[in-house]
């Protein structure tokens, strides 16, 4: 087999028509409104919470913005029990916030925190719960939601992933007491560097609007120790012409999957992710194989190698485990660093080649490669 001539990535932003955007910046350079919660910021706001069937979106400049934001919303400190199976931003956002991540073991099929570590892992210290929808996959929030009540704790849903995504029939971003979302390129609904934070009741969202601008209200009143990470005009408008076009873009992502599964289901040592039940609108943001080195023969990271020998260019989302990274490992802010079920799927993951242009004959490669 040859190698591409190109280099394939793990993902590619989708983009709108460069005329349609255009369209949107005209009016910005006619009204010179660049930023400062003006009209296509406030219009994406209220496309999203109708078309995600949500309350209150409040935009932000990052999914890791939007973390940070939440946790002073909510006023959390002490210790918050979280995952090692996440990008690093789930635990930088506790670390600059003086909170004590205490990490816990998540559930073996879909990487998300197993709520009876959570609850084995709840102190007199402990203030909320920081969970990952995983690739998207909901987590168990009816136990999460059990466990909060009874201890009085605030859960903050990282779901950097779940954008559009329904369970039970009902976003998944209405479960918790806040979540966020990420809108960065390499997302499914992207505005370049982009978040938000999704809440339940107007007084919450007037607070974490208030975060967002310097805690300002009006001219002359500082309510809250705000910061600034309000979204701009040109990438809400980029938002708002990516909306447009979201359901066609997952609609190719679901087409591009259904090819993986079908090649890869009877391949020993090679797990695919089987959609969760009660799950719709799936957004496919990722395609995650998991490889058992004895079943398969090579291990992930060979099979990792052999890719990029052939220009393509996969990522081990998430490998390290966060606990695993040198400059976390000397906190050990968890009772063992030991989570042998997410160790486990950090040494197997391997994320595919996913994006709504990725072509037929690529996917082709890809999978005669594996
Ligand atoms: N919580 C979770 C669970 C998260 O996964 C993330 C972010 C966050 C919170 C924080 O949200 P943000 O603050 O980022 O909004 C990427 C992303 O930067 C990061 O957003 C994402 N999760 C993480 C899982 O992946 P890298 O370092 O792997 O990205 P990078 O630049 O290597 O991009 C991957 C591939 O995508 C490249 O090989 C080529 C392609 N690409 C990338 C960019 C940026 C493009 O084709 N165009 C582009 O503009 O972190």
């Amino acid at each position: 087999m040859k190698k591409l001539s190109k280099k394939i990535y793990v993902t590619q932003p989708s983009l709108p028509d460069l005329n349609e955007f255009t369209t949107y910046l005209n009016s910005i350079w006619e009204s010179r409104q660049l930023t400062n919660n003006a009209k296509f910021h406030n219009q994406l706001e209220k496309e999203l919470s109708d078309f995600l069937g949500v309350k209150h979106v409040s935009l932000l400049t990052s999914g890791t913005q939007a973390l940070l934001t939440a946790l002073k919303v909510l006023n959390i400190s002490g210790d918050v029990i979280t995952t090692p199976y996440s990008f690093v931003a789930t635990t930088n956002v506790l670390l600059w916030s003086n909170i004590n991540p205490i990490f816990v073991d998540v559930d073996p099929v879909y990487g998300n925190l197993d709520p009876l570590c959570i609850e084995k892992s709840i102190t007199s210290k402990t203030s909320a719960i920081l969970p990952v929808h995983v690739y998207g996959n909901p987590c168990e929030v009816e136990a999460i939601n059990k466990i909060a009540n009874e201890h009085q704790l605030k859960v903050i849903y990282d779901a950097a992933h779940a954008f559009g995504i329904n369970y039970k029939n009902n976003s998944i971003l209405n479960w918790g007491d806040l979540s966020i979302l990420s809108f960065h390129a390499t997302k499914p609904f992207n505005t370049m560097e982009g978040g938000a934070i999704i809440s339940h009741d107007r007084e919450t969202k007037q607070k974490i609007d208030y975060f967002k601008n310097f805690g300002f209200q009006g001219e002359t009143k500082v309510l809250e120790y705000g910061i600034n990470s309000k979204m701009n005009e040109m990438q809400s408008a980029l938002g708002l012409s990516q909306l447009k076009h979201y359901t066609k873009f997952i609609l190719k992502r679901k087409n591009i999957a259904a090819k993986y599964d079908k090649a890869l289901q009877n391949i020993p040592g090679v797990r695919t992710l089987a959609n969760p039940k009660e799950v719709d609108n799936y957004n496919h943001s990722y395609y995650p194989i998991f490889i058992d080195k004895e079943k398969y023969g090579i291990s992930r990271d060979q099979l990792y190698k052999k890719f990029k020998e052939f220009n393509i260019y996969t990522r081990r989302y998430f490998y390290p485990l966060i606990t695993d990274f040198h400059i976390y490992k000397k906190l050990s802010y968890s009772k063992s660093n030991n989570f042998p079920k997410a160790k486990q799927l950090s040494e197997q993951i391997l994320c595919l080649p996913m994006y709504p242009d990725l072509e037929e004959k690529y996917i082709d490669k890809i999978i005669k490669i594996i």
